[in-house]
């Protein structure tokens, strides 16, 4: 057995060979696929009009049509029913030919848990399309499809999301589920909501004249503004509240309101009774949502879509304590550092971000995690700005104090700001919000005051405020690009998703009829195989590498170390894999090598790495061994 280590270790290297385990070959190839950004990329084959919104028949109607035309790319079902019985829909959307739905890193996306946010249904359904349509024709798209589950529930609160898409409403409601409450503790619930008074399919504001009042209408009468001067001779208003009738003759109006606990309050983590009553999980609404996530451990990341001010809230690991003894002057350093490392990143990124926050060790890769994804959030989102959520009876705070799933709460869209805000002054004012209505709506959506004769308080005026869709949801003709704009953040972050390979192999001649087997197993994707708050709730299942040989090689049994395997390179420090497997955790954008030592009986075999990791997938190489 005489060879020159130089000679067996290229040779051995030459017959590197890698198995397809981690590439599955797709049953549908792409033979539509598109690279021309000026092409149809599948929209055709699926036509929906993104320029109204729709009512809950509606919007199912189009889940079940997409998984009727998509069924080897989707599965619909029903997770629960809500407090009116209707069912709340999610849409499973993964290649079913590269594997089952559950075996694959996996995405949730739901919409409107509050009733009237529903921009957040159209967001979600929009990305629901945008996959299925695009899977033939767009690479990204198909990769993303093959090896990612979607689990997207367009409406959370069904019955809020159809009664605000169907009826008149203020922008703000309803937005709770329906849990009856008797707001005014006379036995009866709900019996005097606020109705259209006046007839117009809208709900506006009412006045009624009152030499006390302290509004009087503007200038030019489409609104009510306050009396500055209260010697002002001028015809006062009295502000009575949203358009409605005494339906019970107890001599007020609107008292008792439909709707319940505020649905992202009624999450476990963070619970309190004021706000999500009357205990944690209580409404069936919210409880159907958080029983699917425990039961589906497969969820890696969420995204909950909210209105309104377009922020990206994410989630981050608690803040450390400040270490025992820290000066304000070393609180005051850290801070400025901070500074200063967010003003070098910004001279290359305008969108970068940094969360003002300091946590434990454990905790950092996390923290580093959220910066980089929402840095690339608010690139891709263009005016959104990242924000560290909220943490009481929150979804997204279950998500990832609970679950160990990164999450993100976007709140959607937002009163026109920088093109309306003409002063910059950062705020927009009335006129400033009127004159944005006429300009870029043609006048559409404003409700100039008007008088009207009410059955119970005699001659009043409704009008002066906006209608439906104009500040919370986006006027129809500004749907499709708030909707595009945040599926590709969900596919950007669904893109880094970890990803395991093994992206080298070699052979090192030990001695004698010994050889060393290093493999360098990497993950160059944004996100670690598990998060820290998986590992701290113990939830984190750890990658796996092992190895195997052929009949005639052996794999010894040597102590668990770090090895220098081959000495002129010094880098090249590797884990010893032990017989039965070892186990590891690759982070973000992270890079290990393993080796084993074998002992091999003839002229030929060979041995193979199995890295396994439950999000990032299955990695397997082969190395051939040969004696010249
Ligand atoms: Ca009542
Ligand atoms: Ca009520
Ligand atoms: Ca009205
Ligand atoms: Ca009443
Ligand atoms: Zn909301």
């Amino acid at each position: 057995m005489k060879h020159t280590r130089f000679s067996t270790m290229l040779f051995a290297t030459a017959f590197v060979c890698s198995l397809a385990a981690a590439t599955m070959i797709p049953a549908f190839a792409q033979s539509k696929q598109a690279r021309n950004p000026g092409s149809d990329h599948g929209e055709q084959d699926f036509p929906m009009s993104w320029k109204r919104y729709y009512a809950y028949t509606e919007w199912t109607r189009i889940m079940q049509d997409l998984q009727t035309k998509y069924s080897h790319l989707a599965d619909i079902q029903s997770i629960g029913k809500s407090r009116m019985g209707r069912d709340q829909y999610l849409l499973t959307i993964t290649s079913k030919a590269t594997g089952k739905a559950g075996t694959k890193p996996a995405m949730w996306v739901d919409g409107a848990i509050h009733g009237n946010e529903v921009n957040g249904i159209t967001c979600s359904l929009y990305l629901a399309w945008y996959l299925l349509t695009r899977y033939d024709y767009d690479p990204s798209v198909h990769d993303l499809v093959d090896r990612t589950t979607f689990y997207i529930l367009p409406g959370l609160n069904v019955d809020a999301n159809d009664s605000y898409v169907r009826f008149p409403n203020t922008e703000n409601n309803p937005r709770e589920p329906y849990r009856p409450v008797d707001d005014d503790g006379d036995g009866l619930y709900d019996e005097d909501q606020s109705e259209d008074v006046d007839g117009d399919g809208d709900l506006s504001t009412m006045y009624i004249e009152d030499p006390a009042g302290d509004f009087k209408l503007s200038p030019d009468m489409r609104r009510f503004v306050r009396v500055d001067d209260p010697r002002e001779r001028v015809k006062r208003f009295r502000r009575i509240g949203s358009e409605g009738f005494d339906n019970d003759g107890d001599g007020m109006i609107n008292e008792d309101d439909i709707g319940g606990p505020d649905p992202n309050r009624n999450f476990p983590y963070g619970w309190s009774l004021e706000s999500g009553y009357p205990y944690p999980m209580s409404e069936s609404e919210t409880r159907n949502v958080f029983e699917f996530q425990m039961a589906h451990p497969n969820i890696f990341a969420a995204f909950n879509y909210h209105n309104t001010g377009r922020l990206i809230m994410f989630q981050v690991p608690p803040a450390s304590r400040p270490p025992a003894g820290q000066t304000p002057e070393a609180r005051q350093r850290a801070a400025d550092a901070l500074n200063q490392r967010l003003t070098e990143l910004r001279k290359t990124n305008k969108y970068a971000y940094l969360a003002d926050r300091q946590v434990a060790p454990e905790y950092q890769q996390d923290l580093d995690v959220q910066n980089d994804i929402v840095s690339m959030g608010a690139r891709i989102l263009k005016d959104y700005t990242p924000t560290p959520g909220g943490l009481a009876g929150q979804a997204a705070a279950s998500s990832y104090y609970m679950l160990g799933a990164y999450s993100y709460l976007i709140e959607l869209w937002g009163s026109p700001s920088g093109e309306a805000d003409l002063n910059n002054d950062s705020q927009v004012s009335d006129e400033e919000y009127i004159k944005w209505i006429d300009t870029e709506l043609m006048g559409e959506g404003w409700i100039s005051p008007h008088a009207f004769k009410h059955p119970d308080l005699g001659e009043i005026w409704i009008g002066g405020t906006a209608r439906k869709h104009v500040g919370r949801t986006p006027p129809a003709r500004y749907i499709e690009t708030e909707a595009l704009r945040n599926a590709n953040f969900v596919l950007y972050c669904a893109g880094q998703f970890p990803r395991v390979e093994i992206a080298e192999i070699r052979v090192v001649p030990a001695t004698d009829d010994l050889y060393w087997v290093e493999a360098l197993v990497k993950n160059d994707r944004s996100f670690p195989t598990s998060s820290d708050m998986a590992v701290a709730l113990k939830r984190a299942v750890m990658d796996r590498v092992t190895v195997a040989v052929s009949s005639n090689v052996t794999m010894l049994e040597i102590p668990p170390a770090k090895t220098m395997i081959d000495p002129l390179n010094r880098a090249a420090e590797a884990d010893v894999v032990a017989k039965q497997g070892s186990e590891f955790r690759l982070k973000a954008r992270d890079a290990k090598r393993f080796c084993a030592l074998v002992r091999m009986k003839g002229a030929e075999g060979w041995v193979e790495f199995t890295v396994t990791s439950k999000a990032g997938g299955t990695a397997v190489r082969r190395v051939a061994l040969k004696l010249q």
